[in-house]
């Protein structure tokens, strides 16, 4: 049975991510393709324990150094019982967030050296990296804009943060995009959502039946 491919889902807060993953697994269905879609942190019950820790709580609870063990646990996880079963099973994997995220936001904008992150990384999940990450883009007022109408008031650890850490997460993906072209697509994450799902499945033509 061929492997399943490994797509990840990046950007800001309220960039679109959670709803272009159902948007994208119902296309790739539609298409014949078996998709399972997942989230970090969280994903499997371990991980989805640790989102909790993570999520909840003072803004200062736990330093960047603290997030970023605690994610990597999570992510060693959530690819040992689900995204490496699914993807030795044939299935493709959508993953709402992935390493590129403890990059942006423990790294890059929490002081965390990228050479840190990566070594945690090839440690706790052996350095998988997705087959391809759309880094789904957006300007941050309009991203604040939507999860501030989505949450109704309510805001978790990270977003309710400074716009300057925000800034600096939006210009590390951009910056990893940028390094990295083989395996990011850039996605307009301003237009309406159908728009959104059609620039993501043209950036999968080479791989779909
Ligand atoms: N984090 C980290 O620090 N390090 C890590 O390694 C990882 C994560 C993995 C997880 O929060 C937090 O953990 C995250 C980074 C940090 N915090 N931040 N900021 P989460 O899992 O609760 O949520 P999120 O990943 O941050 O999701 P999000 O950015 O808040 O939302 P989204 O998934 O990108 O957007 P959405 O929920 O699909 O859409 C938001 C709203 O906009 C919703 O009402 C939609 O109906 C609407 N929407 C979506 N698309 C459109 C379009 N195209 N037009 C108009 N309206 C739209």
């Amino acid at each position: 049975m061929p492997r399943g491919r490994f797509l990840s889902l990046e950007g800001g807060e309220g960039a679109g991510k959670s709803t272009q993953a159902r948007a994208l697994a119902a296309a790739l269905r539609d298409r014949g393709v078996a998709a399972v879609i997942t989230r970090e942190p969280g994903g499997s019950p371990g991980a989805e324990a640790i989102r909790a820790l993570l999520l909840e709580g003072e803004s200062g609870r736990w330093s960047a150094r603290a997030e970023t063990l605690l994610f990597a646990a999570a992510r060693a996880d959530h690819l040992e019982k689900v995204i490496r079963p699914a993807l030795e099973n044939g299935c493709w994997v959508i993953c709402d967030r992935f390493v590129d995220s403890t990059r942006a936001y423990q790294g890059v904008a929490g002081g965390v050296a990228d050479a840190e992150v990566l070594a945690l990384h090839a440690f706790g999940s052996e350095g998988l990296l997705p087959d391809r990450t759309f880094l789904l883009t957006l300007p941050l007022a309009l991203g604040a804009e939507r999860a501030a109408r989505r949450d109704r008031g309510a805001s978790d650890r990270f977003a309710a943060r400074e716009s300057d850490f925000h800034a600096a997460v939006g210009a590390a993906f951009e910056r990893f995009a940028e390094a990295e072209p083989d395996r990011f697509r850039r996605i307009d994450a301003a237009q309406p959502p159908a728009a959104v799902t059609a620039a993501m499945l043209a950036a999968l033509a080479d791989w779909l039946p």
